[in-house]
């Protein structure tokens, strides 16, 4: 194995200055990056492979596997992370006994648990190459504890993510006592992003006019718009054309996203042809969490049992913006989880049909450039001379290699630092009558 192979690294490992032998995403040939002061200075093609020497001792050896801006979770709950059967299990497993689970754990959290379980989840992130992440925080909690907590857990955790916080009013705006009052005061302390249920509001009027009242707040402190929108299979609940609408009217494509909208995989095609045009109008983004919404939706269905995702390739098709988002770990929603995206776009790809060539050729988009686009995160990302150094190298040399083979991030550098690294285990062999190397690995 080379000196500098991503698993055994340099003398001074923490503070590579470069990489060789990097294939990236839609360029053809190997590449090396340089990088200094946590900024990339240069990106030069290769003429071939190359051997590394002595020179190389401040670098890592890609071998040819990809080189990725890091990976994006632009939707998960890290306040919920890591509690699930506490006290009790939701035995229905809808999304409505996880509200109700959750509001009993609610009556109990700290401001230690809260920060020691986003800690440890943001660290189970990390290790997966994931450095970017929007995380909703419940605001429907009288003193707003919890996202005291989640601010100061911004500010620690810098050195692993950036992160986002979502003001999300977990039991509505209109529909919980003071609603408008928590989110008003969530913004005020510092949420990045207004939130919204409406589909969980008492009624269809409510659900309607707390939109209107987190696009203006949103628009009225400069702040991104994330909404939990039609979660749920019903196809009555059309929400989505709503904050479309008032998307378009206030022209903030670029800065609104619509999460979930489950309910879109049970409108019928004549409703959907109406209001893809509005959505296209509107440029807002879509965040799909295939995992989750395959366990909580459908659980009304005999068969067939609907699947509960959203219209993932169509919106895609339409040249709409849609990522692939974890949700939950571990929590009164959903049981498992390890902090691995492409564990859920290995998911998301299967349930949606999106196994097809084309899809499978540019897969990642899903979890990297997409989901960065929902997070308005614009020239703070991306491998171009100038950007961040925040590299991450995948264990594969193509999006389709990586899903079938169901590889893992093997190093994460983050402003030029190496901030994580990872070995994968190796097969060994008996004596067999065909070598190793004739078999698929
Ligand atoms: N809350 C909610 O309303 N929906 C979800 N999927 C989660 C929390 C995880
Ligand atoms: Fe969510």
């Amino acid at each position: 194995m080379n000196a500098i192979a991503p698993n055994v690294l340099a003398p001074n490992p923490l503070a590579p200055n470069h990489i060789i032998n990097a294939r990236l995403r839609g360029r053809s040939g190997l590449f090396s990056l340089h990088w200094n002061d946590g900024v990339i200075r240069a990106i030069a093609p290769q003429d071939g492979p190359i051997a590394v020497t002595a020179q190389h001792t401040d670098g890592l050896d890609a071998e040819g596997k990809l080189v990725i801006p890091p990976l994006v979770e632009p939707h998960i709950h890290l306040d919920a992370t890591l509690t699930a059967g506490e006290p009790n299990w939701n035995l229905s497993g809808t999304l409505f006994e996880g509200i109700e689970r959750w509001a009993e754990r609610k009556a109990r959290v700290t401001r230690d648990d809260t920060k020691s379980r986003a800690h440890r989840t943001i660290r189970m992130l990390a290790a997966n190459g994931i450095q970017h992440v929007r995380t909703h925080v419940d605001v429907t909690e009288p003193g707003l504890g919890t996202l005291q907590a989640m601010l100061e857990v911004r500010d620690e955790a810098r050195e692993l993510v950036d992160l986002q916080i979502v003001a999300f009013p977990q039991e509505g705006i209109e529909s919980f006592a003071n609603g408008r009052a928590l989110m008003r005061e969530a913004v005020e302390m510092g949420a990045d992003v207004v939130g919204g249920i409406p589909h969980f509001e008492n009624t269809r009027d409510q659900g309607v006019s707390s939109l209107h009242f987190l696009m203006e707040l949103a628009e009225r402190h400069d702040r991104l718009v994330d909404v939990h929108c039609d979660e749920t299979d019903d196809p009555h609940s059309r929400f989505l054309e709503v904050l479309a609408e008032l998307t378009r009217v206030k022209d903030m494509g670029a800065r609104v996203t619509a999460s979930h909208t489950t309910a879109m995989g049970s409108y019928d095609n004549a409703y959907c042809f109406k209001l893809f045009r509005l959505l296209k109008q509107a440029g807002l983004s879509f965040v799909s969490c295939p995992t989750e919404s395959i366990h909580l939706q459908g659980r009304f269905d005999s068969y067939p049992k609907r699947r509960g995702l959203t219209r993932v390739p169509e919106l895609d098709r339409a040249g709409l913006n849609v990522c692939f988002a974890q949700d939950s770990i571990v929590d009164p929603w959903y049981p498992l989880g390890n902090g691995n995206i492409l564990r859920i776009l290995d998911a998301g790809l299967h349930i949606c049909h999106m196994l097809g060539h084309e899809d499978l050729q540019r897969a990642l988009d899903f979890v990297t450039d997409h989901g960065a686009r929902a997070m308005a995160l614009g020239e703070g990302y991306g491998i171009e001379v100038g950007r961040p150094a925040n590299l991450v190298l995948l264990s594969a040399a193509s999006d389709y290699e990586l899903l079938r083979t169901q590889g893992h991030a093997l190093a994460s550098i983050r402003h030029g630092r190496l901030i994580m690294r990872r070995s994968l285990s190796e097969v060994s062999w008996a004596e067999t009558s065909t070598q190793p190397s004739q078999a698929c690995s």
